[in-house]
Order: structure tokens, then C-alpha cells, then sequence
């Protein structure tokens, strides 16, 4: 896989001759998402082998926008460590996976973020056993980390300025670190917040046993990544995620999506959904691609709300992640 990267990387400096992505896939027939090994609530796998979270939603709205149908994805789970090579190298379209935009990753990786769909931060899932009620109180302590995370180095960072110190038990796949917490080889296990909320809730066994921290120690914008190079796939990977923002502000629901496109008089419902000015032709799509995102998979709030929300499994507040009219910084340039 490096090979190929670096091959591309030779033949392509910049990458700037990505090729058209969107064209790979309708050829394919298939997106290929990247996601990860198993994150309830984001990108995780149910009993029946289906994909399901807020991450494997915003796939199935592109399949649906490109490709006409959501069902058409080809999922690729990764480890944190993979992720990134994945995309270089081609193996995946998007990848979409609980991944943190930052200044190092955006530049100089022939990778671009295309926004975030869930501001997170990075805390500390610790065994209520221990009594342990701020991060503060971890100084001494063995810590649990992934690697291939920004997880890493906010914890050392953290350290030093807290002037504290852990040891550092380090795995790379997400299976192990969790073998190592639950079975007590170290007293906390660090990473988004949001993702141990997961854990605690979906793969602890007894989630009253364990108390996620009050800290936040980082900044983890997590949102979709492509490869650079390829402006028009870009466009329709941002506009995607925006065009789910929009139809939230504008009361456009999963279920009168069939209602509001026969009946609404308003000009902006209509352009979303294809009854209107037509916001399909800009990125190569066709002007129904929004109703059918809509159709396939709800709008944003719907999608948080059903992954993650307050009645969901994980019982997140949308706090940050609202819409601007609700405090949140979810912001959505307007699609016309
Ligand atoms: N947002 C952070 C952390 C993301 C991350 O990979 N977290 C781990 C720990 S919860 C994970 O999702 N592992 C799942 C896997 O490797 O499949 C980043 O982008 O570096």
C-alpha cells in the first residue's frame, strides 16, 4: 500500500492528478468508506453484520447523492494507524471515521478535511472502584492509549502542564487497549470523549462500574477526509455534510421529505429538494441528490439524535454540536 502511495506521490507530485473520484466510483458502482473497527454510535458493525452510526450514515447520504441508492458501499474498518494510508493510497474514497481535523493532517499528507460532524474533545474513562474523580488524581497512574492518535500527544501534553506523570500502556488495535482497561492493567483509558461514552456504554458490560471524567483536555473537530487533488469530489463530500445541516435548519425531516417536495411554496425547500433552483449541476449531481439524502438517511439532527443523542445508547447532549440558532457552531454556507 506504501508502494502505491509513493508511486502516486512520484507520478502525481501534490497528488494533483488524483483522477476524478467521483467517476471511480460510479464505475465501481460501490463508495468505498473507511470507518473504523468498532466505535458504537460512529462506525460499528451490529449483530447482523450492518453498519450503523453517525459516520456510517454520512456514507450512505454520499452513496445516495452519487450513486442513487445509500445501500451501495463497500465498508473498509480501520485502525487509527491505518486510516490515513488507506486513503493515500486509494483503497477508500472518504474516510469516515472519528477522525480529528488538525493543521498536520489537513497540509502536507495529500489529505483536506471537509468539515466536522462532531466536535468532540479528549477525556478519561477511569473504574469507578478507584474512586478517581479528576484526571488529576490519575498522577502515577497507568494510562491506556491507541496509537495513530492525536490521543498520544494531548496526554503528554497534558502531563507536562498539569505536572503530572502517567505511564503509558500503548496498543494499536482497539481490542486490546480495551482487554487491557476492563481486565485493570491500567486505571484509565483516554480518547474522545465521545468514544468512551461509546465504550462504556456498549462494551463494558456493567456501564454503572465506569465514570467518564469530567476533563477535556483537547480539541477533536472529528469530520470526513479526501484525498487532495480532487476538487470536485471534495465539493460534493462538504456539500453533502452541509446539505444535511440545511435541511435541519429548515425543518426538512426523513418523514415529510415526500410531503414538503409536493407542497412547499418555500424557495429554499424547494432548491434542497429539487423542486427549485437546481443546486445539483454545480457538483456534478443531478438536482434530486438532497432528497434523496434526506429520504436515505434524515438530517443532521436526526442522524445525531439517532446515533448518539440523548435517547440513544451513548445519551450524548448535542451541546456544541447544535445548530447556531441553538448555541451549537454547526453552520451550514447556504446551498444555492
Ligand atoms: N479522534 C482521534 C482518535 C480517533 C481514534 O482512532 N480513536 C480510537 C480509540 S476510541 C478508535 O477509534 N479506535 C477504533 C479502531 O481502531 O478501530 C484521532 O483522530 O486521532
Amino acid at each position: 500500500m506504501k508502494i502505491i502511495f509513493l508511486l502516486a506521490v512520484l507520478l502525481c507530485p501534490g497528488l494533483a492528478c488524483a483522477g476524478k473520484t467521483s467517476d471511480a466510483i460510479l464505475e465501481r458502482g460501490q463508495l468505498a468508506c473507511g470507518v473504523s473497527t468498532g466505535v458504537a454510535g460512529f462506525s460499528a458493525a451490529d449483530s447482523k453484520g450492518e453498519w450503523r452510526g453517525m459516520d456510517v450514515d454520512f456514507c450512505r447520504a454520499l452513496a445516495a447523492a452519487v450513486l442513487k441508492d445509500p445501500n451501495k458501499v463497500r465498508w473498509s474498518p480501520l485502525t487509527s494507524q491505518q486510516r490515513f494510508t488507506a486513503l493515500q493510497s486509494g483503497e477508500i474514497d472518504v474516510l469516515s471515521r472519528n477522525t480529528t481535523w488538525t493543521l498536520g493532517r489537513d497540509a502536507g499528507q495529500g489529505l483536506v478535511y471537509a468539515g466536522y460532524i462532531f466536535i468532540d474533545g479528549q477525556g478519561f474513562l477511569v473504574h469507578k472502584r478507584s474512586g478517581v474523580m479528576s484526571a488529576k488524581q490519575l498522577d502515577g497512574a497507568e494510562i491506556c492509549v491507541q496509537t495513530g492518535t492525536t490521543t498520544e500527544k494531548n496526554l503528554a501534553e497534558f502531563a507536562r502542564a498539569s505536572r503530572i506523570r502517567f505511564k503509558t500502556l500503548m496498543f494499536e488495535n482497539l481490542r486490546a487497549v480495551l482487554k487491557a482497561f476492563f481486565s485493570g492493567r491500567c486505571q484509565a483509558f483516554t480518547a474522545d470523549a465521545s468514544a468512551l461514552a461509546s465504550i462504556r456504554a456498549n462494551d463494558s458490560g456493567k456501564p454503572e462500574d465506569y465514570v467518564v471524567l469530567p476533563e477535556r483536555i483537547s480539541k477533536e473537530p472529528l469530520g470526513p477526509v479526501v484525498r487532495r487533488g480532487d476538487e470536485d469530489w471534495f465539493a460534493v463530500v462538504r456539500w453533502t455534510l452541509f446539505a444535511l445541516l440545511e435541511a435541519e435548519e429548515r425543518g426538512i425531516t426523513q418523514a415529510n421529505v415526500d410531503a414538503l417536495r409536493a407542497r412547499s411554496d418555500d424557495p429554499a425547500v424547494q432548491r434542497l429538494l429539487g423542486v427549485g433552483e437546481d443546486v445539483g449541476k454545480p457538483l456534478g449531481l443531478d438536482r434530486e441528490w438532497v432528497y434523496r439524502v434526506i429520504k436515505a438517511v434524515g438530517n443532521y439532527g436526526e442522524i445525531f439524535e439517532r446515533n448518539v443523542g440523548p435517547a440513544s445508547l451513548l445519551q450524548l447532549p448535542r451541546g456544541i454540536n447544535a445548530l447556531p440558532r441553538d448555541g451549537g457552531v454547526m453552520y451550514a454556507p447556504p446551498l444555492r
